[in-house]
């Protein structure tokens, strides 16, 4: 059945007369992508010119800088030396990162959904023509139910600009997937015991640890910049790497211990190792008493949680839990229980994080050389604005009571209460999505339709015609971060500093910043006095120059330090330290959790086991790809085209599987895979699950490199475990099995 919003599969669109007519052709064009990066890279930089930037093909936000000749033509991006996020040196990704820029299918100018008897098709429009609809249509929503139930999706660098544009407009209803099928219930977890978030990067002291534990955190594929290169340099200096997996990860195999977990035990492993160290009395016990409340009830609910009763879960051999435990203990206080960073796998995720951080304290890891640093943050002022319109409602009430610990919008619950009769007076009726890619992104596939079919509008920008794109009203094409100005980065670091994204040339064809965008939205909404600039270089300027630099200092620069600080990265021997928590204490023992009716200490819930014949489905990143944002850039698609699914041998003899043999994987719901994907037979996955790389599948063709190459794990996510403290979604619990038949041969897919 069509509907009204049905995903465009075909276009009338003429995207090769606007690519040939800018007189681009892709830069590697030869036989090794590879070859012409290393290229790139070792093109002398005389006369070249260079731009600041950091970098968006993740969150890391590396700093680099952007090489153009003469004529404006982007060489090269290479990293900052003095950046603490990168130390001079980009990723794979970000190195390719000017694929984006080059990739010809990228959005090239606004367009507007035409509807038409045989489905409905975009046609190119004036940037005046898209921004007045969209205008138009967020005050018409305004109008009839309020400014509210006009919701944001946002992430990455495109979002702060529109989180200002709809607040200035009357809506806080916004979401972004890094909360509740990223990091949320980890940061939720962190806070309950030591008051703060974990926070981005997060402030783990790889660089001096004696010992790093990677709980299904797999540095090395997961390319965080300064973590891989801090645990390489560790590794080299000998310290022991712990690595708890199912699969044989690349962390894994530069481990000391592997421990093949069986998936969705992790907790009884954690509440394990904490028996152990408080039985073999392996904790620091001046820490303990100094620092955090609720030892001696910890040491009672853990009395019976023994190496043998975690074995009989986990399937760790209860010796080399207590070896772990021991190993650990003897690097503490350097020694990292690494918090993770995609934690939303069961739905007890933030208390699987209160256990990393319980035996964090235990071995006084926080504040203590090699373990975590206090991190030091830089905040930048304001750029002055009225204040903004209190919103009647917002995401918070789209919970309706649920989730008490949720701290910023939940995605998932933004669409539910875009479905009509879910969430009663708080309806939301439009979308704007900017860089967030919903349909790779948002398990649970069959909401996610029902709301995009029940809304009245939909706006998305992004920079490629990704799948998200196809369900809009109107696109507006932002340009790449390598074009555009955005705000200054200030995280959090070991030192306090800020670095400069500018652009290194004009944007290509018709696109635009999204500061710009969402300006000129703002001025057709009569928003004027949040936009008090003529551009955004104005902003900046005005925010560098209250902190003693200026935009000219930081266009030479790229990055800037301040001096740290009241407090020091690390405690000093027998300090007083107020944590921020409620006690002022590391909560061990959570009243905060149990006045909300959770867990005061974490407990291992065991979890839906798959049927006969089919197997868990795990998923994790590519070192070349970040989720689906690079699946069509040139340089990295040429790395890493498809993804594969990994099957332990004995489940490939036992099904008769083949390496290389393409199957279509059929879930617990009966939910099939659009593609088909090569199987890979490979002892580095446990018998009892399967492994792909998350982002692939994607089904716009206009995506030429990507499009219908690979599947997609997301779409076999059906059914996900909220995790009830803060709305998180599981999404491990679910079981997949193998077809070897086309099973869409009828329907000529
Ligand atoms: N099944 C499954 N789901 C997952 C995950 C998983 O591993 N498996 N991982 C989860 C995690 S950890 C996260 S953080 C989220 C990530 O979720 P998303 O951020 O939604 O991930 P991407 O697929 O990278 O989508 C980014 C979108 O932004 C666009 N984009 C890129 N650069 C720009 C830009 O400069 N401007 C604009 N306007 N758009 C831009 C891209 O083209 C793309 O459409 O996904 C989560 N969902
Ligand atoms: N190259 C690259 N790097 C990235 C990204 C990217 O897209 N590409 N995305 C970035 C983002 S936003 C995030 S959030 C991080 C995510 O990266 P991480 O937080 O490090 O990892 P996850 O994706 O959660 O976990 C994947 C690992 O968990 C294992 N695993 C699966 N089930 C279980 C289980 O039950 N128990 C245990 N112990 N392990 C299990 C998988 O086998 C896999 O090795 O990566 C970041 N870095
Ligand atoms: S880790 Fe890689 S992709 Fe992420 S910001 Fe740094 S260079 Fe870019
Ligand atoms: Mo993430």
């Amino acid at each position: 059945m069509k509907t009204r919003r049905d995903f465009i599969k075909i276009s009338t669109l003429g995207l090769g007369g606007i690519a040939a007519a800018a007189g681009l052709s892709r830069i590697a064009m030869g036989s090794s992508v590879v070859d012409d990066l290393l290229k790139l890279g070792a093109a002398g930089s005389d006369n070249l010119k260079r731009y600041p930037t950091y970098c968006e093909v993740c969150f890391w936000k590396c700093a680099g800088w952007t090489y153009t000749d003469d004529k404006g033509k982007i060489l090269k991006v290479i990293g900052n030396d003095e950046d603490p996020h990168c130390y001079g040196r980009l990723c794979p990704r970000g190195t390719g990162g000017i694929g984006m820029y080059y990739d010809e299918d990228r959005l090239k100018k606004p367009l507007i959904r035409v509807k038409g008897a045989e489905g409905d098709t975009y046609r190119e429009a004036s940037w005046e023509e898209a921004l007045d609809l969209v205008a138009s249509k967020m005050k018409e929503i305004a109008e009839k139910y309020g400014p509210e139930s006009f919701a944001l999706f946002k992430h990455g660098g495109p979002g702060v600009h529109f989180e200002h544009l709809m607040s200035a407009y009357g809506s806080d209803t916004s979401a972004e997937p890094a909360f509740a099928q990223c990091r949320g219930p980890r940061d939720i977890g962190w806070k309950a015991t030591y008051g703060a978030w974990a926070g981005s990067p997060e402030p783990t002291d790889i660089r001096d640890t004696k010992c790093l534990v990677l709980i299904g955190s797999h540095i090395g594929e997961n390319m965080h910049n300064s973590q891989v290169q801090e645990m390489s340099d560790a590794i080299d200096r000998g310290a022991t790497i712990i690595t708890v997996d199912p699969r044989f990860s690349t962390a894994a195999s530069k481990s000391k211990y592997w421990l093949p977990i069986k998936p969705a035990t992790d907790n009884a492993l954690l509440l394990a190792w904490i028996h152990v160290v408080i039985n073999e009395e392996l904790y620091n016990k001046k820490y303990v008493e100094k620092y955090t409340l609720g030892f001696e009830a910890l040491k009672k609910h853990v009395e019976a949680m023994t190496p043998e009763w975690a074995y009989g879960i986990t399937t760790i051999d209860p010796e080399l839990i207590r070896t772990t435990a021991r190993a650990m203990a003897a690097a503490a206080p350097a020694v990292i229980v690494h918090p993770g960073r995609h934690a939303s796998w069961y739905g007890d995720d933030a208390q699987r994080t209160r256990g990393i951080a319980i035996l964090n304290a235990l071995f006084g890891s926080v504040g203590n050389r090699g373990g975590f640093y206090f991190k030091q943050e830089f905040k930048l002022p304001k750029f002055p604005a009225p204040a903004y319109p209190e919103p009647k409602w917002g995401w918070k009430e789209t919970l309706q009571g649920k989730f008490p610990l949720a701290s910023t919008g939940v995605t998932n619950e933004l669409i539910r209460a875009s479905i009509p009769g879910q969430t009663g007076e708080y309806q939301v009726k439009a979308w704007f999505v900017a860089g967030t890619n919903l349909p790779i992104s948002i398990p649970d596939k069959k909401s996610l339709h029902e709301a995009l079919h029940a809304i009245e509008f939909l706006v998305v920008v992004d920079t490629m015609p990704m799948d998200i794109t196809g369900y809009a009203d109107v696109i507006l094409p932002e340009c790449t971060y390598l074009e555009r100005y955005d705000q200054i980065r200030s995280s959090t670091s070991r030192i306090p500093n800020i670095a400069l994204r500018m652009p290194a040339t004009e944007p290509l064809y018709e696109t635009k910043p999204a500061w710009w965008i969402a300006k000129q939205l703002g001025e057709r909404l009569g928003l004027h006095d949040f936009y008090n600039y003529n551009d955004f270089s104005e902003v900046l300027d005005w925010q560098l120059k209250q902190v003693g630099s200026s935009l000219d200092e930081m266009k030479n620069a790229g990055i800037k330090f301040f001096p740290e600080k009241a407090t020091a990265l690390y405690l000093e021997p027998d300090q007083d330290y107020t944590f921020p928590t409620a006690s002022g204490k590391i909560e061990l023992y959570s009243s905060e959790l149990e006045s909300l009716g959770f867990d005061p200490m974490p407990v291992y819930t065991a979890h839906e086991e798959p049927a006969e014949g089919f197997y868990r489905l795990i998923y994790g990143r590519a070192p070349m790809h970040t989720f689906s944002r690079t699946a069509n850039n040139p340089y990295l698609h040429d790395l890493m085209k498809e993804n594969n699914v990994w099957v332990n041998p004995k489940v490939a003899d036992l099904l008769g599987l083949k390496k290389d043999q393409m199957v279509w994987l059929k879930n617990q719901d009966g939910v099939i895979s659009t593609y088909p994907v090569k199987v890979r037979v490979t002892e580095r996955i446990r018998w009892d699950s399967v492994y792909m790389v998350h982002g692939y599948g994607q089904t716009n063709p206009k995506l030429r490199n990507a499009y219908g190459i690979g599947a997609s794990d997301t779409e076999l996510i059906t059914k996900v475990k909220l995790d009830p403290t803060m709305g998180g979604t599981g999404m491990r619990g679910n079981f997949v099995t193998f077809i070897k038949e086309n099973p869409w041969k009828e329907a000529n897919i």
